[in-house]
């Protein structure tokens, strides 16, 4: 089965029942498509009373997330404990964490006669998105906020959150899975596949760097967002600072280097992950200094010499991955991402790989960098 978005025979009827459970007495006035996400299905629902602020209620992709209870629980735990130390420490500009709205049985998700698991975020007053980075304010500014989201969660035992999707930005298993679907697909060839599989190819060895790391003991597991692309970071609508960061489905034990690497690999690809163009992808340092000075200046408390050794190899390392699992998943039929045509995980693939291939070709600026700013 394709993984696209699933319709519903009369969407603003049964959506607005389903954003109703979780609207209380507020009367819901409008629900509308919301984003980009790959993944689950999203929309946000606006409340009549003024007071209220509107939510995102989502329709969580059961196929992805096996346990959506898990998913929830850790949200839970995890902006319970944040909203904790807002309060006891402020920090000293605007930052908010999102909230999970229960329903009116004080559940955190909404199961519908389908059987679709729905649930329901407070959405950030005032606040906007993007997915490309304009400029290197901006860019620091999202180093800002993927570094307070880590600060904020130091102090919460990894053991605290279950994992919620096992193998999640686990590159080597990434690769197994890569060569079943290589071994069983049947799709046509073409030169673009062919690029794709060599590049593949030509780094498959390396591709374990960080787990090995990890398994030598000199990359701890810590607490991750675990998809901090740009567009999950919020701004402040007037004063364009970050405020929050968003879409904590994938919060789990990890290495913040996944973190890093995504944060880094979304930001600094000023065409955006879903150009029709990948030739003309690149990776634009400048930003990528932006968003590591952000990052650093609250990381440094926390980062030991090792973090440091790897940051390079995890830029490079979640571009390539992501590319292979765009790859995976058009060899499997497109079942995971949701795909707008037949070729367009393929497209992402190359986009992914062309961004792989920038920063490789810029090793020895991006490794001064690093240094510089240790
Ligand atoms: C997926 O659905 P979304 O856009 O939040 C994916 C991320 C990828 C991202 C690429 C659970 O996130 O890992 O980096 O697409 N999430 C999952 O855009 O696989
Ligand atoms: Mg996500």
């Amino acid at each position: 089965m394709t993984n696209t978005l699933l319709p519903v025979s009369d969407p603003t009827a049964t959506l607005r029942t389903i954003a109703q459970q979780f609207a209380h007495r507020s009367q819901v006035t409008g629900i509308r498509a919301f984003g980009n996400g790959n993944i689950n299905d999203t929309f946000l629902v606006d409340l009549a009373d003024p007071t209220d602020s509107c939510f995102v209620l989502q329709r969580i992709n059961t196929q992805v997330f096996r346990q959506p209870h898990l998913v929830m629980q850790n949200m839970r735990t995890l902006t319970e404990h944040v909203h904790q130390r807002l309060q006891f420490a402020p920090p000293d500009r605007r930052w908010e964490s999102p909230r999970v709205c229960l329903t009116q049985h004080q559940q955190d998700y909404w199961q519908d006669t389908e059987g679709s698991i729905w649930r329901a975020i407070s959405f950030i007053t005032h606040s906007e998105s993007f997915d490309t980075l304009q400029d290197i304010g901006c860019a620091q500014e999202v180093g800002y906020a993927l570094g307070m989201f880590h600060h904020l969660i130091s102090d919460l035992p990894p053991a605290k959150l279950a994992d919620t999707l096992v193998g999640f930005h686990i590159t080597p298993l990434y690769l197994q899975h890569y060569h079943t679907m290589l071994a069983t697909t049947c799709v046509a060839s073409s030169p673009e596949l062919s690029y794709c599989l060599q590049f593949v190819r030509d780094r498959e060895t390396w591709a374990s760097v960080l787990e090995h790391a990890k398994a030598q003991g000199k990359l701890p597991l810590r607490l991750m967002h675990g998809d901090p692309k740009v567009n999950n970071v919020m701004f402040d609508c007037q004063t364009g600072k970050a405020v929050s960061v968003v879409d904590l489905d994938t919060v789990k034990p990890g290495l913040v280097h996944y973190d890093i690497g995504d944060c880094l690999r979304s930001g600094c690809n000023p065409a955006g992950e879903e150009t029709q163009d990948w030739q003309t992808v690149y990776f634009e340092p400048d930003l990528c200094q932006g968003i590591l000075q952000g990052y650093l200046s609250i990381a440094n408390r926390f980062l030991t010499e090792n973090d440091y050794a790897y940051l390079y190899d995890a830029i490079r390392l979640i571009a390539f991955e992501l590319g292979l699992r765009f790859l995976t998943d058009y060899l499997a039929g497109n079942v995971y991402f949701k795909v707008k045509h037949p070729e367009h995980n393929l497209a992402r693939a190359l986009v992914q790989f062309k961004l792989t291939k920038s920063i490789e070709a810029q090793e020895a600026t991006l490794c001064r960098l690093i240094q510089d700013l240790q």
